[in-house]
């Protein structure tokens, strides 16, 4: 697919809009009925700055569910198996969603702004219908709505140095999955060392679309010296560290268990979450395919734009669901669902691509 796309109303912009086409923005997809730019200048030069400078991520399409009111805490661990007891203001959890089946509906980064106030930093599937028909249909007494915030995040080795110009360096102190209030023009930004790579940054969520494309010209001005750029998520930086993209190597027919992300479930103590009793039985018996690391062997591959089956001899056993060419491991690193029998690190598979079959291995770690 290499037509263009024809923008109307219901794909929407972001406060950051006139900056990224003004930065020479080559293609975007749509994520969460918004644009999210996935091209710069090209696939390697992008992958190579964000590994070496500093780059500023228009990610206004990971929308913000707030939830506000008495109920807020109740609410938000209906929604989780992770169990949400020990966590305070100043935190961000990384959160599966899941149905009464256990089956993943999102995979947000959630913020507790108090007690009673959330905000859930969705992933790519109309959360907010879930969550209100849940507060509505259990007559909580919450708040539900889509704010006026819109991520930016700078990611990057010069992340820390960037940030420091233009918020002062008491942000350098913020933690991994911390946040803190900064001041920009007058104006509380809450601010998150989090994002969508493994190269290290920070996440501002900008509340006022008004002061978008101000901070926007101010990072990039302060950043002049660590060459910063505007960027994008990296399709192959982000399967090298393992990082999920929901829609893509997960959708609602998976668990979290599946999906790798057991790790962030605590299935017995998460009372009141909806898809409890439905985890607790498939966690028990375990599950029979899981995410894992695949390399591809052979040159570069087109994008991965539907799942390419995984063989072993006749049987397919597992489906590549993301593949990127890493210039760094001069590989093509995959994102793949694996049978059981299949999954063990070093196993030998095929996988069937649009080039014809490749000989692949099956990695238990990714690669950052
Ligand atoms: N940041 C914010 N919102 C988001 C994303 C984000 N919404 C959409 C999407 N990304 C949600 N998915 C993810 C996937 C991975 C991570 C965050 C959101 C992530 N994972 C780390 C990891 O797996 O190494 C850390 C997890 C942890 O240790 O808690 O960061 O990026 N605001």
């Amino acid at each position: 697919m290499t037509a263009l796309l024809t923008p109307t109303r219901r794909i929407r912009r972001t406060p950051f809009s006139d900056g990224v086409e003004a930065a020479g923005v080559k293609a975007y997809t749509v994520y969460n009925h918004m644009l999210l730019p996935t091209l710069f200048r090209s696939p390697e030069e992008d992958y190579r700055h964000l590994k070496s400078a500093v780059q500023v991520w228009d990610v206004a399409v990971e929308r913000q569910v707030e939830l506000r009111g008495p109920d807020a805490g109740r609410l938000m661990q209906m929604l989780t198996p992770r169990d949400l007891r020990g966590m305070l203001p100043g935190q961000c959890y990384y959160v599966p969603i899941v149905d009464e089946t256990g089956g993943m509906l999102n995979d947000p980064v959630a913020v507790k702004i108090s007690d009673d106030r959330w905000w859930i930093s969705i992933a790519d599937s109309d959360l907010l219908y879930w969550v209100k028909g849940l507060a509505n249909g259990w007559r909580l007494d919450v708040l539900v709505d889509e704010p006026d915030v819109s991520p930016l995040a700078i990611q990057g080795p010069h992340a820390d140095d960037l940030m420091a110009e233009v918020f002062g360096d008491a942000i350098r102190d913020v933690r991994f999955f911390r946040y803190g209030y900064f001041d920009f023009q007058g104006r509380s930004l809450l601010i998150a060392r989090s994002g969508y790579s493994k190269q290290g940054g920070f996440e501002i969520y900008v509340e006022g679309s008004d002061i978008g494309m101000p901070l926007w010209n101010a990072l990039m001005e302060a950043g002049k010296k660590w060459d910063v750029r505007a960027g994008c998520p990296n399709g192959a930086e982000r399967i090298e560290g393992g990082l999920l993209s929901y829609g893509s190597d997960m959708t609602d027919d998976n668990t979290p268990h599946e999906c790798g992300l057991g790790k962030f479930c605590d299935t017995q103590t998460a009372i009141g979450c909806i898809g409890r009793d439905a985890l607790l039985r498939v966690a028990k018996e375990g599950p029979i395919q899981q995410i894992r690391a695949v390399e591809i062997e052979g040159g570069p591959l087109p994008v991965c734009d539907r799942w390419w089956p995984i063989k072993a001899g006749k049987k397919t056993v597992g489906r590549i669901s993301s593949a990127a060419w890493s210039w760094d491991h001069e590989v093509n690193v995959a994102v793949g669902m694996v049978k059981l029998s299949h999954w063990d690190d070093g196993d030998e598979v095929m996988v069937e691509t649009p080039e014809g079959p490749r000989a692949a291995v099956v990695r238990e770690k990714f690669w950052a």
